[in-house]
């Protein structure tokens, strides 16, 4: 199946700019001729355009919901992109950018299909206007796919075929207090950190998968670079101590793609450049898609 990049320069959804810059250092470290070594066509489909926050009303950034109807008119664009790939019958890699742009993703991979979703993330993006501290939409983007709180009144921003029962949080370790009820009040399945220190990470990232593909077409991985201990990722926004290591991370990734048949959309999120060192966090997320799209040593 042929894999079909599309970048998405957005920086709106976070506070610390920069984040826009991660499709093209994600390019730069070299992801087509990573890819190349996978037995998959690929095609680059570019970046969607996204506007500077320079260009906006500063009042759009003094809300709760920071740069909301920005956010909507590209998660918009991007869904319409990720389901005219998948009607394509290719697979779509989504490349951030901030992980707002997960609303689109979902939107998108959701229009034909029932799916599920594994989320790869410190944080458990579940938090809606009401309740964010910081008013930044890269921490809302679940609760927005799943219509959960004022997200119910924003159909533009609701995965029309993805239910609570198919979400799977993997690796968290920092959670809001409201975003905590919210998942214990739900039927998303959370693992956190310590549930990979104990079980190990093939074993949740398995049971992860089998919730995620429980009874659905699909389902769509979203890898946030921030799910991995800031010492081997750096250059992420909110980086918090804590996480996997680089052989966890490219183990899980594996799994992800011996469930290929499965895989109808990735997104590989919140490389921040201009917080990294000699642009490892983007070499490692190159590696990490490549790992989730089927690349093997042998
Ligand atoms: C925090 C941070 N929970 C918020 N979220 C982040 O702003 O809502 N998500 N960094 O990736
Ligand atoms: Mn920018
Ligand atoms: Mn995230
Ligand atoms: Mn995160």
């Amino acid at each position: 199946m042929t894999i079909r990049t599309i970048g998405v320069p957005m920086d709106l959804g976070a506070d610390r700019r920069g984040v826009d810059m991660g499709p093209s250092a994600i390019r730069y470290a070299g992801l087509s001729t990573t890819l190349d070594d996978i037995d998959r066509s690929t095609i680059d489909r570019g970046d969607l355009t996204v506007p500077h926050a320079e260009e906006r009303d500063p009042e759009r950034a003094a809300t709760n919901a920071k740069y909301l109807p920005e956010v909507e008119a590209i998660c918009t664009r991007l869904a319409d992109e990720v389901d005219d790939t998948l009607a394509d019958g290719a697979l779509p890699l989504v490349l951030g950018g901030d992980h707002s742009i997960a609303i689109g993703t979902l939107a998108g991979a959701a229009r034909e299909a029932e799916i599920g979703a594994v989320w790869f993330d410190a944080h458990s993006d579940i938090n809606t206007p009401a309740t964010t501290p910081s008013g930044n939409v890269h921490g809302m983007p679940l609760a927005a796919a799943l219509g959960l709180g004022e997200f119910a009144d924003t159909p533009w921003a609701n995965a029309p075929n993805l239910s609570e029962e198919n979400v799977v949080l993997v690796g968290l370790r920092s959670v809001d207090e409201h975003e905590r009820e919210r998942i214990r009040d739900s039927d998303v399945t959370a693992y956190t950190m310590s549930d990979i220190d104990e079980r190990g990470v093939v074993d949740v990232t398995e049971e992860a998968l089998a919730v995620a593909t429980d009874g659905v077409d699909g389902i769509h991985v979203s890898l946030d670079m921030d799910w991995l201990d800031p010492s081997h990722a750096p250059g992420v926004g909110t980086p918090v101590r804590g996480g996997v290591t680089y052989r966890e991370a490219h183990s899980a990734m594996e799994l992800v793609a011996d469930h290929d048949d499965a895989l109808r959309s990735l997104e590989v999120v919140e490389v921040n450049p201009i917080l990294d060192s000699h642009n490892e966090t983007a070499e490692l997320a190159t590696e990490l898609a490549a790992s989730a799209l089927g690349k093997r040593v042998l």
